[in-house]
């Protein structure tokens, strides 16, 4: 059996870092997961191919080569998904679907031939012995959250690594906490279940035997939603680590409660963590209660961001406007908070309802709910009728968007946190010296050059040299992504 793994396209947006990769001859910042995991899964006899269409085109050979394809989706990737299907269907093609949008709408492909709902792990065995009995179903479901003690290593050996920026890897899946607008709980559930201490060591070393070397993503929802076994997986990561003279550096996802552990800090900090997002919303209690967000109005949220900060990460955090009890002044409150914070990727969003989320629900009884989300929640659409006029909250947001990505704000923003995450040891490096020579001249010929906003970057550039000589590398990249930001905002709100 020849089974080809395609990952639709994604639009352009601020989670692309498109501006930003380029700089660093990247063209995605990383493989799909999802697909490397069901690859493992898949009968060791049956032949694999991927094609990620962020870094390569779908070729008609492609799919002629293949018995069955199988791609994997978010809401946001919807049309070019349904254009893959349209064009395997077309070439006769037995089609396979699954991920998270096709977990959350599942009437909409109707081309294909086989629905995945939810995680795969028990589902995709039970599939391979109908096919060949010929007797294959329509839907898959799973009646139960699978054990992670069931995934396998991913395939990452099909990804080409070196068109990615980060490697990522899974140790958790779900979340605890229960804020309205979020459909993580309800795909992944809300008791976390973890990956053991060796599963986790295993996709490390596979990792290193294909020569990664670098960022490692771990995708969680929320890292410290188990946090006993999270406690008892950091230190074996540090000891790892050190024994392999520190191949990997770590990012990853958390709530915001982590700033009150410092058990856990310390262990991150070991284990040489350098960039966590947390959900942060909104500095407005009100608008915290309304999400179910009760985790964020327990603490000063500054005061937990610089705590993070000093325990040497760089925090990376969400923001959304549109909460029925945002105040009229919402968005120079988000301005104020973001520029307090020293938060330089701060992605903020509009309130967007995903499918069968509380939040979906809740509109839906009250009458507010417009049409389905585009899935990309900075693409300044509404899809609820919100309380705050429609027109003036757009507005305010990308009054947002622009202040906080102009080059003054967010210069301003980095030079802060470089100041205030403590200083660590170099980052491990990926493709040699002569690929960051490369990366820095391109980014001082566009941004140093090219770019209007060249004063303020040679400003920048000084201040980070004469006072944080040693971070010069992380200087460079923050202004990278900066550029992708401020890019993507020229584009979409000027
Ligand atoms: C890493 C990640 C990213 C990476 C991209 C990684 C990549 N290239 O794939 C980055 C940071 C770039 C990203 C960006 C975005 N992301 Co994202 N991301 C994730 C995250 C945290 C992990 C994804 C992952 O690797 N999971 C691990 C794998 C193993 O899980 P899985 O994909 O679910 O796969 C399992 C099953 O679903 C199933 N399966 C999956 N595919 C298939 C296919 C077939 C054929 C079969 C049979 C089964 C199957 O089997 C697997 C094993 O059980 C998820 C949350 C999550 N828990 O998954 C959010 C998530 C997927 N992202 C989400 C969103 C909304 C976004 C953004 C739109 C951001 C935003 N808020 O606007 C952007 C869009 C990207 C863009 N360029 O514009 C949502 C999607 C919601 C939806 N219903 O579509 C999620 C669920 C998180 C959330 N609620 O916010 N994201
Ligand atoms: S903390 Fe994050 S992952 Fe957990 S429920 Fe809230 S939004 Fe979802």
């Amino acid at each position: 059996m020849k089974i080809l793994l395609v990952y639709p396209e994604f639009p352009e947006t601020y989670w692309s870092f498109h501006y930003a990769l380029s700089f660093e001859g990247k063209r995605s910042a990383f493989p799909p997961l999802g697909l490397l995991t069901i690859s493992a899964l898949l009968p060791d006899d049956w032949e694999r191919r991927l094609v990620d269409m962020n870094v390569q085109s779908l070729k008609l050979a492609d799919i002629e080569w293949a018995d069955v394809v199988f791609a994997s989706a978010m809401l946001v990737q919807k049309d070019s998904l349904g254009r893959v299907v349209e064009l395997c269907k077309a070439r006769g093609k037995r089609v396979v679907i699954g991920g998270p949008y096709v977990t959350t709408s599942t009437d909409t492909m109707p081309q294909a031939d086989h629905i995945f709902m939810g995680e795969a792990e028990t589902t995709l065995a039970e599939f391979v012995r109908d096919l060949e009995r010929g007797q294959p179903k329509r839907i898959y479901q799973a009646a139960e959250r699978p054990a992670l003690s069931s995934t396998p290593v991913p395939d990452f050996q099909l990804a080409d690594l070196r068109h990615y920026s980060a490697m990522p890897i899974q140790y958790s899946r779900g979340c605890p906490f229960q804020c309205e607008f979020c459909d993580i709980i309800e795909i992944y559930g809300r008791v976390p279940r973890t990956k053991s201490n060796e599963q986790v060591l295993a996709e490390l070393e596979e990792l290193l035997r294909l020569g990664w070397r670098g960022m490692v993503f771990i995708v969680d929802d929320n890292f410290i939603g188990n946090k006993r076994n999270v406690k008892r997986l950091l230190p074996v990561l540090a000891d790892w680590s050190e024994r392999h003279c520190y191949p990997f550096s770590f990012m990853t996802e958390a709530s915001v409660n982590l700033a009150e552990d410092e058990e856990l800090l310390d262990g991150m900090r070991r284990a040489r963590f350098r960039r966590v997002f947390l959900g942060i919303e909104t500095p407005v209690e009100a608008s915290l209660k309304e999400a179910h967000k009760g985790q964020n109005t327990r603490c000063n949220l500054l005061d937990s961001v610089r705590k993070i900060q000093s325990y040497g990460m760089e925090v990376m955090a969400g923001f959304i406007v549109g909460f029925d009890n945002d105040p009229e002044d919402i968005f120079e409150r988000q301005i104020q908070f973001i520029r307090e914070s020293a938060i330089p990727l701060a992605m903020v969003g509009l309130l967007t309802a995903l499918p069968e989320t509380q939040l979906w629900r809740r509109l839906e009884r009250e009458g507010r709910l417009l049409v389905e989300s585009t899935g990309n929640n900075t693409d300044g659409s509404l899809n609820f009728i919100p309380r705050m006029e429609a027109t003036r909250l757009v507005e305010g947001y990308k009054s947002i968007l622009r202040t906080i990505y102009s080059p003054n704000e967010y210069y301003q923003r980095a030079l802060s946190c470089l100041e205030r995450v403590v200083a660590a040891t170099p980052e491990p490096r990926r493709d040699g010296l002569a690929s960051d020579v490369v990366t820095l001249l391109r980014v001082v010929l566009t941004l140093g050059m090219r770019d209007r906003a060249r004063g303020e970057f040679w400003r920048y550039l000084h201040r980070a040299l004469t006072r944080h000589r040693e971070k010069f590398a992380e200087a460079v990249r923050l202004a990278a992504m900066g550029y992708h930001l401020r890019k993507l905002t020229e584009l979409d709100c000027s």
